[in-house]
């Protein structure tokens, strides 16, 4: 592949093929080519500058912390737990082989770290309550060098009025065939027999395949994997159903809601600091796995995770908020349509994207398929609400004080 032609395909994976001319198409080209540079050196413009210390880092979560005491913490098993049962299922690999916070025995101060409340909603979903605040979203021109996308500019404060419960991870395979089980959903791609994007593991190109669909994506999962070949229809289905199930409002987060819950009191470029090195052990990105699957593929990170595809949810290191895969493993939709100035317009409180309807829904975070880079927490991805994709999957959100009381 020629220079620059992998990340746009990773950018662009899960979308309408043949696709050009917007504005934020430009935009990616720009992003291509950073990542490509952070490729071959390791580094890219804005890791030169001088860390912050990590007292002045960390005053936005401190402010947080204080805003969770007295809130009684609530136990729970491991993410890896199925929605929809009562009775969580037991881990799919052992304990030793997961986070700390995901050992089994809940009870363990080393289980809860962060401070947050944690909650088990019906079927042993594990919700964690983000408080309210205001954090800076998008991406600092200055700081970037050039680097971000215009679709992250400017850089403005964002005030989150209302604390959100979202899932500590991603929807699992698992959580999502207790949905289809109960109700006999059938995806876009089953139900179009479009199947799903993904990568061609003969060619290393991106290809659809009708075959592609959330119980088969092309490639080993358990149910402890993270659901992929899902539309955004299909995750909003899913979370409408548990709405009914749990009597209460899930939903998809707003973008504005997952960039915050994603940098978890930081604004560095990752919730890991700025470094894309910092990424090492947080997120399940491209790197030398992906490489040796995928020779053509460029632009991986120079460590090895040791996993290709997806990754159990939980695995890897959780942000300050107890949060796992915000970064990596799979692209997350959000609620937002998704348009590339919106941020000139955005409203400072609680923003939740074009009020009028556009081709595409945000998708955050990167996947097993991206560049380090390209899974930051201000970068935003896009994709048309009925496309899947083998690197798209979900986490929902509860909003709180929404359940209904039994009478
Ligand atoms: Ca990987």
């Amino acid at each position: 592949m020629k220079r620059g032609e992998w990340t746009h395909a990773v950018e662009r994976m899960g979308c309408v093929p043949a696709r050009h001319g917007t504005e934020h198409e430009s935009d990616r080209e720009t992003d291509a080519g950073v990542l490509m540079q952070s490729a071959a050196d390791g580094t890219r413009p804005g890791d030169q500058r001088a860390p912050e210390s990590g007292v002045s880092r960390n005053v936005p979560l401190l402010r947080l912390l204080l805003a969770c005491i007295g809130i009684l913490l609530t136990a729970a098993p491991g993410c890896e737990s199925p929605l929809f049962n009562r009775k969580p299922a037991a881990p799919a690999e052992p304990a030793t082989a997961l986070a700390p916070n995901h050992a089994p025995n809940s009870d363990a101060p080393e289980d809860r770290p962060t401070g947050f409340p944690l909650r088990t909603i019906e079927g042993g979903l594990q919700l964690v309550l983000i408080p309210p605040g205001e954090f800076l979203m998008g991406a600092d021109a200055s700081n970037a060098a050039g680097t971000a996308s215009s679709c992250e500019q400017p850089r403005h404060t964002v005030r989150i009025s209302r604390p959100f419960w979202i899932g500590r991870c991603e929807v699992t395979v698992g959580d999502f065939r207790r949905f289809v089980s109960a109700t006999g959903f059938q995806t876009d791609g089953e139900r179009l027999k479009t199947g799903s994007n993904g990568l061609d593991p003969q060619t290393g190109q991106v290809a659809r395949r009708p075959e592609w669909v959330w119980s088969d994506p092309g490639f080993p999962q358990t149910d402890a994997h993270p659901v992929v070949c899902v539309s955004w229809r299909d995750a909003e289905a899913c979370c409408q159903w548990l709405s009914q199930v749990t009597r209460s409002t899930c939903r998809l987060p707003t973008e504005a809601e997952w960039e915050y819950a994603c940098r978890a009191g930081t604004d560095t470029g990752l919730s890991t600091g700025d470094g894309l090195e910092s990424l090492e052990g947080a997120a399940n990105c491209g790197e030398q796995s992906l490489s040796r699957a995928f020779p053509t593929l460029s632009g991986a990170a120079p460590w090895d995770d040791g996993t290709v595809y997806t990754a159990e949810t939980g695995r890897f290191r959780a942000n300050a908020f107890g949060l796992h895969d915000m970064h990596g493993n799979v692209g997350e939709w959000c609620h937002d349509w998704y348009a590339a100035d919106y941020y000139n317009s955005s409203p400072s409180a609680d923003p939740a994207g074009p009020l009028s309807p556009q081709p595409w829904r945000v998708v955050r975070g990167g996947s097993w398929y991206n560049a380090p880079f390209s899974c930051r927490s201000s970068g935003r991805h896009d994709c048309g609400p009925t496309e899947a994709s083998t690197t798209n999957g979900f986490r929902i959100v509860m909003e709180a004080e929404s359940e209904v009381t039994p009478e």
